[in-house]
């Protein structure tokens, strides 16, 4: 009685109660068409162009710039970039959902978005008008290969403690210091850089910079990783490196928060990519589970197997469900750094609990290098790390919870 009258006073719509059970708008779990001609789009060129290719490109780790462009030519990069830069505007779950089929076919590919949309979404958020017309279109088409530059020996998790250093001469700064793993960092000709104007103020004397990487002064080392083959990683050394003033976002100090705002939204494209490394997962031990026989039947009719396969499912789902919420907040631009953080931790755990559940199943199928299995299980393991490790976005969460710093600030 109380429901009813409730309902009836939220909405205005005058349905007959008797027939319609909510008589309101209710929670909507349905992509719409729009959505899932686009997550159809990409799940088909994921499937015909890069999954063909994954194990010899692993293998080999071949950097695929021709798929790169080729994203790029299909929009991949601009869902949410307005059209006078090159962009589509079809959103983050939009986003979401082309990242999770890519990753699907192939993790390290999924990388290669992120270096786009990372540098396009934060000069979009912050940059001068001058500087979105000169920089963001050729991030979205993929004639410019993106990349962002915060991580350096000593500043993982804590990103304040870097040391490299940006110092104002005349028109220009000048870097010194350096930036390590850096997604892209061998190839990139466009990419954002983290330094200090002002390194006596901490967090509030950080800045940042978008550069072509032309300037003499930078050198470049490639590193190699367990995972991510076909996502060149490096190191980047300044030695007077030099970025026109006119490149920097924002003000002088601003740089922090807008390094926050930026891992918000690319936290958000690893966390599809770990949807996809589970789903790819799951489909594999699905698969191997109904062909493989022992002592008599397929493998799939042993409980144990049934009890990975289960959770590998609910974890998935959970995961999911969890990042498209995100992704919806971000949408309806609303607050989501917590959410962001909640489906990032819950996707890089379900990656890692899918990937090592498979190898379970299809033990030396799973192991072996012919097989796709270890491919997953070795680039699972990056979610845990990149973008905020498990642990900070576990802290994220938990100091929310507790009340001691507030995750939605921007
Ligand atoms: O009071 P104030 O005005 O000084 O401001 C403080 C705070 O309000 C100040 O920063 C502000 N702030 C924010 N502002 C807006 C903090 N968070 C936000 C926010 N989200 N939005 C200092 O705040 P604090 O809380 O004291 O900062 P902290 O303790 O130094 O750091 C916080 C934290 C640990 C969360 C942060 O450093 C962090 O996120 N660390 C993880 C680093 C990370 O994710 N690195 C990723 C590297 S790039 C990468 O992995 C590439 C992968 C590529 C791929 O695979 O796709």
């Amino acid at each position: 009685m109380v429901l009813t009258e409730l309902l009836k006073a939220t909405t205005n719509r005058g349905q007959d109660w008797s027939l319609v059970p909510h008589g309101r708008e209710i929670m909507d779990f349905e992509l719409s068409e729009e959505l899932i001609a686009v997550r159809d789009l990409a799940r088909e060129f994921a499937e015909k162009e890069i999954a063909p290719a994954a194990a010899k490109d692993d293998r080999e780790k071949n950097f695929r710039g021709d798929l790169v462009k080729k994203m790029g030519e299909l929009g991949f990069y601009g869902t949410m970039i307005p059209e006078t830069y090159g962009g589509n505007e079809l959103g983050f779950l939009a986003m979401v959902l082309i990242t999770e089929e890519i990753a699907r076919a192939h993790s390290a590919m999924r990388v290669a978005i992120n270096m786009q949309i990372g540098p396009a979404l934060t000069l979009l958020q912050f940059g001068t008008e001058e500087q979105k017309k000169k920089f963001v279109p050729g991030l979205v088409s993929g004639d410019t290969i993106g990349c962002f530059a915060i991580t350096e020996s000593d500043a993982g998790s804590d990103v304040a403690a870097m040391r490299t250093t940006a110092t104002r001469s005349g028109e220009n700064y000048l870097l010194n210091g350096g930036k390590l793993w850096i997604s892209n960092g061998p190839v990139t000709n466009g990419g954002l850089v983290y330094a200090y104007t002002d390194k006596t103020q901490k967090h509030r004397g950080m800045s940042a910079f978008f550069t072509d990487w032309s300037e003499p002064g930078l050198t470049r080392k490639s590193l190699e990783t367990m995972g991510a083959h076909c996502s060149p990683l490096g190191e980047l050394t300044f030695d007077n490196f030099r970025i026109p003033a006119a490149n920097r976002l924002g003000n002088e100090g601003d740089g922090f928060k807008i390094c926050m705002w930026q891992l918000n939204q690319t936290r958000l494209n690893c966390a599809a990519g770990a949807l996809g490394v589970a789903r790819a997962a799951k489909e594999a031990a699905v698969s191997y589970c109904n062909q493989r026989v022992q002592f008599g039947q397929k493998i799939g009719e042993f409980q144990m197997n049934q009890d990975l396969i289960a959770q590998m499912i609910a974890h998935e789902e959970a995961a999911r469900l969890l990042v498209y919420r995100a992704a919806w907040l971000a949408d309806q631009k609303k607050p989501n750094n917590l959410e962001t953080s909640i489906g990032k931790y819950a996707a890089a755990e379900a990656a890692n609990f899918a990937a090592d559940a498979a190898m379970k199943i299809l033990g030396a199928y799973g192991y072996s290098t012919e097989f796709p299995v270890e491919r997953y299980y070795r680039d699972a393991k990056s979610y845990q790390i990149v973008e905020g490790s498990s642990n900070v976005q576990k802290m994220i969460i938990a100091q929310d919870a507790l009340g001691y710093r507030k995750a939605n600030r921007s």
